[in-house]
């Protein structure tokens, strides 16, 4: 069996934050970054959208922000010399790892039809590619814009501005693939369809869930946040398939003194649910606080509606079924009923183990009818977090990058730029992917990101982007994804959050808005890689400019030489956003207002509802696992650093499957058995081989992989139906002996 035997954090995190920091981009260097990190007159590390603390530490970073600073800050480059040596096809063979570790790229490249290989060109002649074939598309809808969540608030309302103007809606996200699920539930429930707390509640709760997510992996700083809670004597109650580490013990890396202890507990109730058992899980929870009389009935009175035919519902469920479904004991769920309704203060915290089923919206929906029935909404210390993952995730979705705007959000870019903008929805990610697939669509333009290997089904998804006449790829370094190019594909090189930003008008820093509503500014301080790489805002009004031509108004080139003019365009035209240029420039700028959080619905009913849903049930034979695909400690999504995973005990291979001790057993596997993977949707049978049978404290009949290996192993037909996320927390498997 593997286990951690040490803490989270402690003095294995400081080593590997220092290691990481060094190799890529030396002492003196990654240093400097170090410490301009998270600061308020620094850069916004891009590895998670966890909010800063208002007294902030002198080192207020984590060993996985550290890591995908380094990253970007590393001193490898890919220059025009390495696309002679290296053609597409000899790039394919190599490994992500190998892929993302050749360095930062420093010059536009393109690959013409029918060549093998990347070659320079000048960013003009890009330029005027990208007009050309955007310009012979026979409708807008044509062209496919996805943004991946680090592009700054500058880059997003650009981008969205040129799409429209340009002709189309669609305008997919990585957000499609991670907490879609989370803004269609809440909006429906209660109005907002982004969290209602700020860190400072974290201080007040007397209780916080921490519901499908890793946060000692991918929100390491929210371990401080929950740690001071848990010595402040708050309960912090786990809900996850897996025993995660960092939400069992945990030493904080800044602790000096504490470094080699065994670290201090985090949950104090750790509830090892059934993945996809979480619905069933709040239902029974439900129905304890009713049937204790611990529900709150002036709050459901005055700000609820559905109350009533939601009880009665929830009243017919028969516990075996709950029991069954959520994979808990009765007693479980009665020690976590006890410990929500003697708390005066509940948040909810909750990443992809609940936004990534076919139930997604539900799971989300139950979730809230649960904090609504307490009255756990709206007051200080209580509320619901949904935490999201990238950087600036929830800032682009705020800048208008959606395929479903508002009527009243296209009126007012009407009336500013005097175009006529289109009011049909554009494609989301699975519809790019359908639409590239049947050649609806020709053009694919990335704004970062990795569409590729972060979306489902990966071989069609490369046949998807090979089908168009020209891929375009705003990047950083390279990945997979640029390695399936349409006939032309363009390989454009972009600064980072870390590199200093001169444009026309002297040094410029862009705005950010993390996971709690927090809009501030955040400014690189690193030498670019080459002078030859140029910043999103420019790129975006350059390709903008060549397009668009006399057709358009807007003075783009002015825009990208001074951002104070962008942000007096978003300041005109997105709401709360007013005087942005000023308050941003206040040393931890603002907050924007959330009408949940003040007890205001915005909702059908004016009130919060409570929303039914039937638990989710999978129909697993026998033989068949439910399978997730999560991260490792050592990648950022599509970014893999190493082959390690160090909490898990996982050394030098991802192509492990962790499973249930039982299970293996019951299956007639052994331990270190290799094994070939087979996904079932809908009599379609996908396989991946050579996965390495692992035992692992995950909850029976549930296993887990690593994405993004195993997308191709995710059906893109099975996606939460409201949402349209992806299920890649819920694949149904089954695992055959694999003879070599
Ligand atoms: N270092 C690092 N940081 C990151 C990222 C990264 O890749 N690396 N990615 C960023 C991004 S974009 C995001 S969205 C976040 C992701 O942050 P997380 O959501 O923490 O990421 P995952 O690895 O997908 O982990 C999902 C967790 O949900 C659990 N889970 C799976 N299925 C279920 C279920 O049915 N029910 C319950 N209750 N739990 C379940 C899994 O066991 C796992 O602990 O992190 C962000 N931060
Ligand atoms: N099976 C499975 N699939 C998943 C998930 C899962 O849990 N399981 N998680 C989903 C989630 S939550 C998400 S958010 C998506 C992530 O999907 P994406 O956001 O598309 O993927 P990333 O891996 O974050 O993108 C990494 C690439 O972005 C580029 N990049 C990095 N920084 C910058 C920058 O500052 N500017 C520019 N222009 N480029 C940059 C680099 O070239 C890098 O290779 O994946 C989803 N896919
Ligand atoms: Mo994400």
């Amino acid at each position: 069996m593997t286990s951690y035997k040490k803490a989270a954090g402690g003095l294995d995190a400081i080593t590997a934050t220092l290691r990481h920091t060094f190799r890529e981009a030396g002492v003196l260097r990654g240093t400097r970054a170090l410490l301009k990190m998270n600061q308020r007159s620094g850069f916004d590390c891009a590895g998670c959208a966890w909010p800063e603390p208002s007294h902030r530490h002198i080192a207020e970073f984590c060993e996985n922000g550290a890591k995908a600073m380094a990253d970007m800050a590393t001193r490898k480059l890919v220059d025009a010399g390495f696309f002679d040596r290296w053609s597409i096809d000899a790039l394919q063979k190599q490994t992500d790892i190998w892929l993302n570790d050749q360095g930062r790229l420093t010059a536009p490249m393109v690959k013409w039809p029918g060549a093998s290989h990347y070659v320079t060109v000048s960013w003009d002649d890009a330029f005027k590619l990208i007009a050309q074939q955007l310009n012979s598309c026979a409708h807008p809808d044509e062209a496919i814009f996805y943004t991946s969540g680090r592009a700054s608030n500058e880059a997003a309302y650009l981008y969205q501005l040129f799409a429209r103007h340009f002709g189309t809606n669609n305008l997919p996200d990585c957000s499609n693939m991670c907490h879609e699920s989370s803004g269609t539930g809440m909006l429906e429930s209660v109005g907002v369809g982004k969290g209602t707390v700020s860190l400072a509640d974290f201080e007040l709760a007397d209780a916080v869930l921490v519901i499908g997510q890793n946060p000692g992996t991918n929100h390491p700083r929210m371990l401080t946040a929950l740690q001071s809670a848990h010595r402040r004597g708050c309960q912090i109650i786990a809900v996850n398939p897996i025993r995660e580490v960092a939400l069992e013990r945990f030493t904080h890396p800044q602790e000096i003194t504490k470094l080699l202890s065994r670290g201090e507990p985090i949950a104090t109730l750790y509830l090892q649910v059934k993945t996809g058992g979480d619905i069933a899980l709040f239902k029974g929870l439900m129905r304890l606080v009713i049937e204790k009389d611990h529900i709150d009935p002036d709050f459901i009175e005055q700000f609820t509606s559905d109350f009533e035919s939601y009880k009665t519902k929830l009243s017919k469920l028969s516990w075996d079924d709950i029991l069954h479904a959520s994979g808990l004991a009765h007693e479980e769920i009665e020690k976590c009923a006890a410990i929500l309704s003697s708390s005066k203060r509940v948040i909810a915290c909750w990443a992809m183990g609940l936004t990534q089923h076919e139930h997604a919206v539900g799971n989300i929906q139950e979730v809230t009818n649960l904090m609504l029935m307490l009255g756990q909404i709206g007051k200080p210390g209580a509320g619901l977090c949904p935490v999201r993952g990238h950087s600036n995730v929830q800032g682009d979705r705020t800048m208008g990058i959606w395929e479903k705007p508002s009527p009243d959000f296209l009126d007012k870019l009407k009336a500013r730029y005097g175009f006529d903008p289109p009011y049909e929805h554009g494609h989301d990610t699975i519809g790019a992917i359908e639409a590239m697939r049947d050649r609806r669509a020709k053009v694919f333009v990335g704004l970062g990101g990795n569409f590729l290997s972060a979306t489902p089904d990966t071989p069609i998804t490369a046949q998807a982007l090979q089908n168009c006449q020209l891929t375009v790829h705003i990047a950083t370094k390279l990945n997979r994804g640029h390695l399936h190019c349409g006939d032309f594909a363009l390989l454009l090189p972009a600064l980072s959050r870390v590199d200093k930003d001169m444009q026309a008008h002297g040094p410029q820093f862009v705005t950010v808005e993390d996971s709690m509503s927090v809009v501030h500014a955040s400014r690189g301080h690193i030498t670019p890689p080459s002078r030859d790489v140029m910043s999103e805002p420019s790129i975006i009004a350059h390709m903008a400019h060549a397009t668009l031509g006399v057709r358009s108004r807007v003075d783009w080139l002015s825009l990208a030489g001074n951002y104070d003019l962008i942000r007096d365009e978003v300041a005109a035209v997105i709401p709360h956003f007013e005087r942005f240029n000023e308050r941003v420039r206040k040393p931890d700028g603002f907050v924007l207002p959330n009408d949940a959080a003040q007890r205001r619905f915005e909702t059908s009913t004016k009130k919060a509802r409570f929303m039914w849903h039937d638990i989710a049930r999978f129909a697993l034979e026998p033989h068949q696992l439910l399978m997730m695909t999560i991260r490792s400690h050592d990648q950022f999504n599509t970014t893999v650093y190493s082959a390690n995973d160090r909490y898990r005990s996982v050394k030098g291979n991802r192509h492990v499957i962790l499973m249930n001790e039982s299970d293996i057993g019951r299956l007639g596997f052994a331990e270190g058995d290799t094994v070939r993977i087979t996904s079932h949707f809908k009599g379609v049978h996908r396989h991946l081989d050579g996965f390495k049978v692992t035992p692992f404290a995950i909850a029976p009949s549930c296993a887990a992989t690593y994405f993004p290996e195993c997308n191709a192993l995710v059906p893109l037909g099975q996606h939460d139906m409201r949402s349209r996320t992806p299920a890649s927390k819920s694949v149904v498997i089954s695992l055959t002996k694999h003879v070599t």
